[in-house]
C-alpha cells in the first residue's frame, strides 16, 4: 500500500486511537497553517484529547484575531520520546516544519499529514504507523481538516469555523486564486453557517495593514523590473527597505501579487533579503508555468501556481540565475 494515499477513514482511526497530540504546521506559518493547527486542536481538546500546539516560528501579528492563536508554542518541551502522535499540516516533508521538525518526530509513536502541497510525504521514510492525506486538488490544507471532523462526527463550533474559513480565505487569495472550486464554496457556505463572519474575517485578512507594510511596498513597487516582453516580473527587498520602514518580515506575504497583477505577466517573483545573505524568494504564476518545478530548480517547491525558496547567497546573483531559468519555462510556451 502507497503510504502517502491513506484514506479519510484510516485517519479517523488514528485520531480516535490515540489520546496526545502534537499538532504542528509548515515554518513561517500562513493563514492555511496557523488556522488549520488551531481548528484541529480546538477540535481534539473538545474531544477530551491532550494536545500540544506547536510552530517553529510566531504566527504573524495579521493573524492574531484566530481564536486560541496565543496556545501555539513556538518551542517544544522536554518529553519522553514515543508517546505522542504527531499531526503535520499544510507541509509534508518534516523538514518544513523547521529546525525542530525531526526533534517532534522522535516525540512520536505515530504520524499524521494533512496536506496539498506536491510531494510524496515522509511516512515511507519512518517506522511508526502513519496515515498521509496530500490531495493536491484540496483549496486549502483546512479543508482537509474540516473533511476529517466531518469523518469522526464532529461537530463544527464558531472559533474552529472562523479558523477553517481564514485558512480557506487566505490560500484562495479570497477567492480568486485556481483553488478556487466548487468544493470552496460550497465548504465556505457550511462554515458560515456555522458561525464563521466572512466580512470580519476579511477585513482582518485584507484590509487591517499596518502603515509599516504599506510603506514598504511602496519601496518594493519602486524596484518593479520586467524581462521577456514582460512575461516575467520582478520585485525586491533589501535589509535596508525593511529597517526604514520598521516593517517585519512576514508583512511582505502578498506582495508578490502586485507583481503578478500586471497584465502582460506569466511569472511574477519577490526577492526578499531579510536578513543579509539570507534571500527567500516568492514565486507566482497565472496559467502554464509550474513554479513550484521551478523553485524545485533552487531547492524549493509548492504549487503549480504558487511557490518558493529560500537560499544563503547573494540576492543579485539568484535573480540573475531566475531570470535565466525562468526564460526556459516562459519559452516553452510564451511568445
Ligand atoms: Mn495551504
Amino acid at each position: 500500500m502507497k503510504k502517502n494515499r491513506s484514506s479519510m477513514k484510516e485517519a479517523a482511526q488514528l485520531v480516535t486511537s490515540k489520546d496526545r497530540f502534537l499538532v504542528t504546521a509548515h515554518e513561517r506559518p500562513d493563514g492555511d497553517a496557523a488556522g488549520s493547527v488551531l481548528s484541529m486542536g480546538h477540535m481534539l481538546r473538545a474531544c477530551g484529547k491532550e494536545c500540544f500546539l506547536f510552530t517553529q516560528d510566531e504566527v504573524p501579528p495579521s493573524l492574531d484575531f484566530l481564536p486560541g492563536v496565543t496556545e501555539i508554542a513556538h518551542e517544544l518541551p522536554e518529553w519522553v520520546p514515543g508517546s505522542y502522535c504527531l499531526v503535520v499540516l499544510d507541509c509534508n516533508e518534516i523538514e518544513r516544519v523547521g529546525k525542530d521538525g525531526r526533534k517532534a518526530l522522535e516525540f512520536c509513536d505515530s504520524a499524521m499529514i494533512l496536506d496539498h502541497h506536491l510531494g510524496d510525504g515522509f511516512c515511507g521514510d519512518i517506522s511508526v504507523p502513519c496515515v498521509s492525506i496530500i490531495n493536491t486538488r484540496a483549496c486549502a490544507t483546512a479543508s482537509l481538516c474540516f473533511d476529517l471532523f466531518r469523518e469522526l462526527g464532529w461537530e463544527i463550533t464558531k472559533d474552529v469555523a472562523t479558523c477553517i474559513y481564514t485558512a480557506m480565505l487566505t490560500d484562495t487569495g479570497g477567492f480568486r486564486y485556481s483553488n478556487t472550486s466548487v468544493r470552496a464554496f460550497e465548504l465556505a457556505r457550511e462554515l458560515v453557517l456555522s458561525g464563521a463572519d466572512p466580512y470580519e474575517i476579511s477585513l482582518r485578512c485584507f484590509e487591517s495593514r499596518p502603515l509599516s507594510k504599506l510603506k514598504l511596498l511602496g519601496l518594493a513597487l519602486e524596484t518593479l523590473e520586467v524581462h521577456y516582453n514582460g512575461l516575467l516580473s520582478i520585485m525586491a527587498i533589501n535589509p535596508e527597505m525593511f529597517e526604514v520602514c520598521g516593517a517585519r518580515e512576514a508583512e511582505t506575504d502578498d506582495f508578490v501579487s502586485y507583481a503578478r497583477s500586471l497584465d502582460t505577466v506569466e511569472v511574477a517573483a519577490l526577492i526578499k533579503e531579510a536578513k543579509p545573505g539570507i534571500v527567500s524568494v516568492s514565486l507566482r504564476s497565472k496559467r502554464f508555468v509550474n513554479v513550484a518545478e521551478l523553485a524545485g530548480e533552487f531547492g524549493g517547491g509548492g504549487h503549480f501556481n504558487a511557490a518558493g525558496f529560500r537560499l544563503a547567497g547573494n540576492p543579485r546573483e539568484i535573480k540573475e540565475k531566475l531570470i535565466e531559468i525562468a526564460g526556459s519555462y516562459l519559452g516553452r510556451k510564451g511568445s
